[in-house]
Order: structure tokens, then C-alpha cells, then sequence
């Protein structure tokens, strides 16, 4: 067996935190650990989809997703969060809700200009010509952690590289 946490991994959209998660899941499961993303973007296609971008959605959304969380670390498996989770007191009350040293914190880094570069989906293009409001890093706050558990800075690090550091670091606190 193996104890259970919450990998919550927070950044701007583009960033690399379903990537990341994805890949560390994979990882995880070769190794015989039990794990469960909850991927903000997904959600918000069925348990969330009554939810928009404002604050006050967006508070609703981390607190949803973080309720979910707690019952998978209930039932002994490992959690990863991709979510881009803006503010900090919505980060902050999500991490109360579970028991000290099981909610890590992982800070997603990557500058506002090389999103913009990547923009897989379009969407920093269309929330700069206005088409989509509320957007984190053009027309929103994104309130960078002040002490993550983790720092994985993707402008930096190759995917691969950012998976077995994270990797590596979940495999000592289980
Ligand atoms: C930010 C938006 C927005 C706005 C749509 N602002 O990178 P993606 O595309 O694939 O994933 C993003 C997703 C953000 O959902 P989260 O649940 O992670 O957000 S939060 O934690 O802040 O509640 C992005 C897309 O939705 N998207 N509009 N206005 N991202």
C-alpha cells in the first residue's frame, strides 16, 4: 500500500499542467500506484458545466474540485488536480481541507508571453481580440504561489524532465 495525496498543480492555461499530469499518471500507474486526475478543464464538461470564469465560478470550481479530491484520498488514492486555480485564497482553502503534508502544491510556471507563443487552442489570440473575457494573464489575475511545495518551470525544463522530477518527489511522500 501506499499513503494517499493531492498533487494540485495550478498555472496559467498553457502552461503544461494537463501534460504534465497526464504523463506523471501514466508513470505512476506502471509503478502499480492508484491515481485519479481531476483535470478543471474536463469538469467543467459535466459535474462544473453550470460554471462560468468569474471569481465567484471559479471559487466554486476549485471548491467542487477539491471536495472531489478529498473522497478519492479517502478511498487511498493518489490525486493529481490540473486546474489553473488562480487565486490564492481559493488555493489556500482547498489545502485546508486535508490533512497536513497531503496537499502539494505544484506551481505550474510559465510566463504570460511564452503562453501566448504556444497557444495550443487559440485562446490567448481570441481573448486578446476581445472574443473571450475574464481570460487569466490577459484579462484576469493569475496570483503565482507564494510557497508551493513544487516549482516546475516549463520554459525551462523539457516535459520529460518536469514528469520524473515530480515523479521522483510524489514517490517520497508516499
Ligand atoms: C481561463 C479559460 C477561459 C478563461 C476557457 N480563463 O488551457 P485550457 O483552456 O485547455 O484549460 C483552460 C480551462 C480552465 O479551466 P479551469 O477549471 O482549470 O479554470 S479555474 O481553475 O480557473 O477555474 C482553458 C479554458 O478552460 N478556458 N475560458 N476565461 N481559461
Amino acid at each position: 500500500g501506499h499513503k494517499s495525496l493531492v498533487i494540485w498543480l495550478t498555472g496559467l492555461s498553457g502552461a503544461g499542467k494537463s501534460t504534465i499530469a497526464n504523463h506523471v499518471e501514466r508513470e505512476l500507474f506502471n509503478q502499480g500506484i492508484h491515481t485519479y486526475l481531476l483535470d478543471g478543464d474536463n469538469l467543467r464538461h459535466g459535474i462544473n458545466n453550470n460554471l462560468e470564469f468569474t471569481p465567484k465560478d471559479r471559487a466554486e470550481n476549485i471548491r467542487r474540485i477539491s471536495e472531489i479530491g478529498k473522497l478519492f484520498v479517502d478511498a487511498g488514492i493518489v490525486v493529481l488536480v490540473a486546474a489553473i486555480s488562480p487565486y490564492r485564497k481559493d488555493r489556500d482553502e482547498a489545502r485546508q481541507r486535508f490533512k497536513d503534508n497531503t496537499f502539494i502544491e505544484v506551481f505550474v510556471k510559465c510566463s504570460v508571453e511564452e503562453c501566448k507563443k504556444r497557444d495550443p487552442k487559440g485562446l490567448y489570440k481570441r481573448a486578446l481580440e476581445g472574443k473571450i473575457n475574464n481570460f487569466t494573464g490577459i484579462s484576469q489575475d493569475y496570483e503565482e504561489p507564494l510557497a508551493p511545495e513544487v516549482v516546475i518551470d516549463t520554459t525551462e525544463k523539457s516535459i520529460s524532465d518536469s514528469v520524473s522530477h515530480l515523479v521522483d518527489f510524489i514517490q517520497k511522500r508516499i
